[in-house]
């Protein structure tokens, strides 16, 4: 038995005394949060076609094949059961009504830095808080059932959080899961057809990419985007962010980071580590994640100096002792 099954139980339970339930993904939404909040409401709906079940949040191009989002008053959330999926901070969702329901539950895969569910359920070795549904659906498979489009939306969210099934915490857990999917029903092509397609401007901006990062003492490669450079290339901050790994091929670059602006000029950094920890440095620059994918808040371009200088260190500690 999982240790995970008694919160399991205590979330199954939740759901079954709650006729309201909403389901709440983070802002800036990405494959894995949407394919939770979308696949847990499939689940919850064909399970319980009585209860009321709904997901809110931000939509965004490349996901909407996922299906869309309900858009909901907030006497709805009176009595609710409030379910957020892969979301660290409150600060972080992409609907701060959290509070506004009877009860709120915590599913995700983050470092636990903001303890905020009645019930949480935090596993930090799960690749995907998709994958944390899966188990909480096979913990209780005899009560629960999905339709394909549960199945595609929880394969979305195992697929990209995983870098299509290549990251540290892949296991054989997460090939069962994605069998039990493929079970269901799973029709994987509508998934890559979407993932694999680009804009024209998005595919020129690439180019961009490629031929305009930089790389510190140490091998920290960079790229830094700006608002004028998005509007130039007629891409949005989000889809130009989604090219991070374009700078993960460097042999001698065992981190890379990928600078852009938010409204009023927010610097937000990407870093990915093929080797050694950043989420430390993250942390330090009001931020966090995983070991080998963090985000940080830095504010002005001064601080991302700085946040490259600190990343340079780690990488130049990292080759010391790979020698
Ligand atoms: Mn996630």
């Amino acid at each position: 038995m999982s240790e995970f099954q008694p919160l399991f139980d205590q979330l199954y339970d939740a759901i079954k005394a709650h006729q309201t339930i909403v389901i709440i993904p983070h802002a800036r939404p990405d494959g894995d949060c949407l394919g939770s909040a979308i696949g847990l409401r499939d689940i919850l709906r064909t399970s319980f076609p009585d209860k009321a079940v709904y997901a809110t949040g931000e939509e965004t191009g490349y996901l909407k094949f996922l299906g869309s989002l309900d858009t909901i008053e907030d006497e709805v959330f009176k009595d609710a059961l409030v379910i957020a999926v892969d979301t660290a901070n409150q600060e972080r969702l992409a609907d701060t009504r959290h509070t506004l329901g009877k009860m709120l539950v915590k599913i995700d895969h983050h470092i636990n830095i903001d303890s905020y569910g009645d019930i949480e359920i935090v596993n930090t070795n799960a690749p995907a808080a998709a994958q944390i549904i899966m188990n909480f659906y096979q913990s209780h498979e005899e009560q629960l059932t999905m339709t394909e489009t549960g199945a595609l939306a929880l394969f979305t969210g195992i697929l990209t959080d995983t870098g299509r099934f290549k990251y540290d915490g892949v296991t054989g857990e997460t090939f069962l899961a994605v069998a039990k999917l493929y079970d269901l029903g799973l029709d994987t092509k509508p998934v890559y057809d979407a993932l694999e397609v680009m804009s024209e401007e998005l595919i020129r901006f690439k180019g961009y990419v490629l031929l305009n990062y930089q790389k510190t003492d140490h091998g920290v490669a960079f790229i830094k985007i700006t608002e004028d450079l998005c509007k130039e290339y007629h891409v949005t901050t989000e889809e130009a962010s989604s090219l991070v790994n374009e700078l993960s091929r460097f042999e001698d670059s065992p981190i890379w980071v990928l600078f852009n602006e938010y409204e009023e000029q927010i610097v937000r950094a990407r870093i990915r580590s093929k080797g050694p920890n950043i989420s430390l440095t993250a942390n330090q620059f009001n931020g966090g994640g995983h070991a080998k994918a963090s985000g940080a808040n830095l504010g002005t371009w001064d601080v991302a100096e700085e946040l490259l200088k600190a990343l340079d260190d780690v990488a130049r500690t990292y080759k010391a002792d790979q020698k």
